[in-house]
């Protein structure tokens, strides 16, 4: 299987879900379901590195790739998650070259980072002996920093300049509050899409990734045409809870 870098980087378009529930068999499951990535949430979600370490494996052997958010400028579980097996890493609320040149440092091994050596696991995972994985790390593990304030939109150029940068995602739930000074939550609205697109194109324009976190399949499509490669779309807990839903209401009599 091509990696999800390669992927990206020949124009390739993918949806991933998106695991807030540290159950590993949950990831698994949509996996088996066709999604191209999981995103295991340590920000928002429940996933702490021994659930993440476990969804990677339950989806092991599976097509989809392995994705993580970490915490808000937690760097060092970046290289955590890497050493574990992610492909990616999302990182929150990057407002300025230098955080996103911190990100970078712990994505990417020297000359362009200073990541710390040990990814035995990591090797295992993607089917690699590890000095294979070691020539591959660099251009195979993706970099994302979240735009999603002011202060980021301000910066992104000098964001996007930073070599370890593979590419930027989009927070629209963020990006409108901070926008509107905390007076409205709009992720789907047309000011925010209008943002979020001008956003890819200046990705793109560089020469790197957008991507993006959709609340509506429309969005995904919207995205799409927007230019952005990678969508999330599909939280595990919203996609439990409607097909429970569904499944009670279609046996009302
Ligand atoms: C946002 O919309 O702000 C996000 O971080 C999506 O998870
Ligand atoms: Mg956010």
């Amino acid at each position: 299987m091509a990696s999800l870098a390669e992927k990206l980087k020949n124009g390739q378009t993918i949806v991933t879900a998106w695991s807030g529930l540290a159950v590993p068999i949950l990831s698994e499951l949509l996996a088996r379901s066709g999604y191209e990535a999981v995103t295991m949430d340590l920000q928002h979600g429940q996933h702490d590195l021994a659930s993440a370490r476990d969804a990677f494996a339950a989806m092991s052997g599976l097509n989809a790739h392995r994705i993580a958010r970490i915490p808000v400028g937690d760097f060092a579980t970046a290289s955590r998650l890497l050493d574990l097996g992610a492909e990616a890493i999302i990182a929150p609320m990057i407002n300025s070259a230098k955080e996103a040149q911190a990100f970078a440092d712990f994505m990417k091994f020297p000359p362009m980072g200073r990541r710390s050596w040990s990814p035995h696991r990591a090797a295992m995972l993607a089917g690699q002996d590890v000095e294979t994985y070691f020539q591959r790390a660099n251009q195979d593990l993706l970099a994302l920093a979240m735009i999603e304030t002011k202060e980021a939109i301000e910066a992104l150029d000098d964001i996007l300049a930073v070599d370890g940068i593979d590419g930027v995602f989009v927070g629209p739930s963020d990006l409108s509050l901070t926008l509107s000074n905390g007076a409205a939550l709009e992720p789907n609205s047309p000011a925010t899409a209008k943002i979020a697109a001008e956003i890819a194109s200046r990705a793109r324009e560089a020469g790197k990734i957008a991507s993006i976190f959709c609340l509506t399949a429309e969005k995904v499509h919207e995205s799409r045409e927007a230019g952005f490669q990678l969508m999330a779309y599909g939280m595990d807990m919203g996609l439990f809870s409607q097909a429970a839903t569904d499944a009670l209401k279609a046996c009302k009599p």
